[in-house]
This record gives C-alpha cells, structure tokens and sequence, in this order.
C-alpha cells in the first residue's frame, strides 16, 4: 500500500532541472489534514525554489502500516529529505527518522490544548541516535528552507544561488529598518 496521495492540487511536483522533472527531491508528510494549513508553507517554499516534491499524509497512530511503507521506500524513489508536520502525540517525524537514512525535519503543529508545546517537546526530545532536525512551533516555512539547504550541497547551483540571494535579501531589508530608525 504505497499510495502517494497528493493532496494539493497542481503543487504535487516541481522540478528544478529536466532530467530529475519526474522524480520529487522532498516529502512533506503530516499526520493528518488539519496540518495542511501550516504544512502548505512548506509548500509554497519549495515551490518558489523550483523544487520537486511530493506532499502526503502519513499518521503514525492512525496509519502505521503506510508509515512503515513510506519512510522504507522514501530513499529508493529519490527522496533526498523529509518534512514531517504532526501535533499533539507527534511521533511521526521520529518515528519515520528511526526508518530511514535520510534527514528529517519536524514541524510541531499548534494544538488547542497546549498551543504546540507538546507537538514540540514530542518530536525534539529524540533518543541519542536517532535525530530529527526540529524547526520553531509552526515554521514549516524554515522545514523547508532547511530542506533546500541540504539539497544544495549536490544540485545545480541555480539552487543554491537562489539562497544566497534570498539571505541577502533578509539581510537587505533589516538594514534598511535600521537606517530608518537611526
Ligand atoms: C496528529 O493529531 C495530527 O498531526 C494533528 O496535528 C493532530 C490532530 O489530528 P486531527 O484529529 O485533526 O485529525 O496526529
């Protein structure tokens, strides 16, 4: 049961270069679709650094099986890292991380109960030996950033020129706030 669900409509796949146009580089996955709000970010990151990727839900509680079956297969079908967003009980990120070599990268999703700190003591407090890069509560945005920084270190320049221009830009626009408060 390896169903790849895509679950944003025409941001399933997005290539940076012809020859990889068919294979996604990142897997955003979340427990469930209330996390879609804040995981779309994600999306939307990767989609303006023209990367390739595939975005899905995966519950560990709920779907163990499909967890088992997609974090076995992520690195055999290209994928370079996973983007896990999951709240409350959040055992997907690291529960996938104990399945595969590749990087992962938790997002904790805000909850009603405890605004997020449980989604974020869940998936940083990881056992030695088995990490999970762990962003800010709800910065799926940054998961992404990280996500695009790991490709970088193989994939085209195009890429990673693209990042030295968006630090640049961050960097331009504080010092612009500086000189007006000067
Ligand atoms: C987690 O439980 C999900 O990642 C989600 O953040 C939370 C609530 O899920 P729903 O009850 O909204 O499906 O597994």
């Amino acid at each position: 049961l390896m169903a790849r669900a895509l679950i944003i409509p025409g941001a399933s796949v997005h290539w940076y270069d012809k020859p990889d146009a068919r294979n996604p580089r990142v897997a955003i996955i979340m427990g469930s679709d209330s996390d879609l709000p804040i995981m779309k970010d994600a999306a939307e990151v990767l989609k303006t650094f023209d990367v390739p990727f595939e975005i899905t839900i995966v519950s560990a509680h709920r779907t163990p099986e499909r967890m088992y079956s997609y974090a076995l297969s992520a690195k055999n079908r290209g994928i370079h890292a996973i983007i896990a967003g999951a709240g409350g009980a959040a055992h997907l990120p690291g529960m996938v991380a104990s399945l595969t070599t590749l990087p992962v990268i938790g997002v904790p999703v805000k909850t009603a109960a405890m605004n997020g700190v449980d989604s974020l003591l869940s998936i940083v407090q990881m056992p030695k030996g088995v990490p999970v890069a762990t962003v800010a509560i709800g910065n799926a945005y940054n998961a992404a950033l990280l996500a695009i920084k790991i490709l970088a270190v193989e994939i085209p320049a195009s890429v990673t020129g693209e990042l030295s221009q968006y630090q640049e830009d961050m960097e331009q626009s504080v010092l612009i706030k500086a000189e007006k408060l000067e």
